[in-house]
């Protein structure tokens, strides 16, 4: 019954903000058309971009991933790749290739081979910055309560998560880290809510 009114509810909202009410066939939102483009032309700028977060081995193991992964929906953001993956050498050396010559790279490699590791892209006005916000300081002695890193780790080779630092920087991991069909374009129901003003 509480499903039943929820998405009765979501549909009432739908059919209100497709801005179509006369029209039954309209309850779901236009992908094109009218609709559509009167959508897009107030739509939040850069709201396509993307970043990469990736929920480290120690994240993993501590069952974190669920906890971590809400964040980032209830900010409003959209999940558009996912995969779980044992991550190889050559991957890693390419992902903290600006991090080669620091003392702490064997144990870095070491540390992020050690289990699964969780891959995400999502997508959203600003993303990279607020999910930089999100996560906290990298080293998690600084990192404010209410980030992820301040909530879930007090060590700066543990901190549990990583985020992409600039949208160049997502561009060039999202690449390295999922093949181009691995990522999906959908709409969500509540787009017009969520993206656009
Ligand atoms: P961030 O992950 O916040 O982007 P970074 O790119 O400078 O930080 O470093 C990548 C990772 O390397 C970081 O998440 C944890 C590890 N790391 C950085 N500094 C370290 C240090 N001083 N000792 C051990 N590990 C470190
Ligand atoms: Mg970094």
């Amino acid at each position: 019954m509480v499903l039943l009114q929820r998405g009765g509810v979501k549909r009432i909202l739908q059919h209100f903000y497709s801005g179509n009410h006369g029209n039954t066939k309209s309850l779901l939102p236009a992908a094109d058309g009218a609709a559509g483009r009167r959508r897009n032309s107030t739509a939040v700028p850069d709201v396509r971009e993307r970043t990469l977060i990736a929920v480290k081995p120690d994240g993993v193991q501590r069952r974190l991933v669920g906890q971590i992964m809400q964040r980032f929906e209830q900010r409003g953001f959209k999940l558009v790749g996912l995969k779980m993956l044992q991550v190889s050498d050559d991957l890693l050396s390419q992902h903290y290739c600006e991090l080669r010559t620091k003392p702490f790279y064997p144990s870095l490699l070491h540390y992020m081979t050690s289990g699964p590791v969780v891959a995400m892209v999502w997508e959203g006005h600003k993303v990279v910055q607020t999910s930089r916000t999100m996560v906290g300081h990298t080293n998690p002695a600084e990192a404010l309560a209410g980030t992820v890193r301040g909530d879930f780790s007090f060590h700066v080779s543990r901190n549990v998560v990583h985020a992409s630092d600039s949208p160049e920087g997502a561009q060039r991991e999202i690449q390295l880290w999922f093949q181009r069909k691995e990522l999906l374009n959908w709409d969500c129901c509540d787009q017009t809510i969520t993206c656009e003003l």
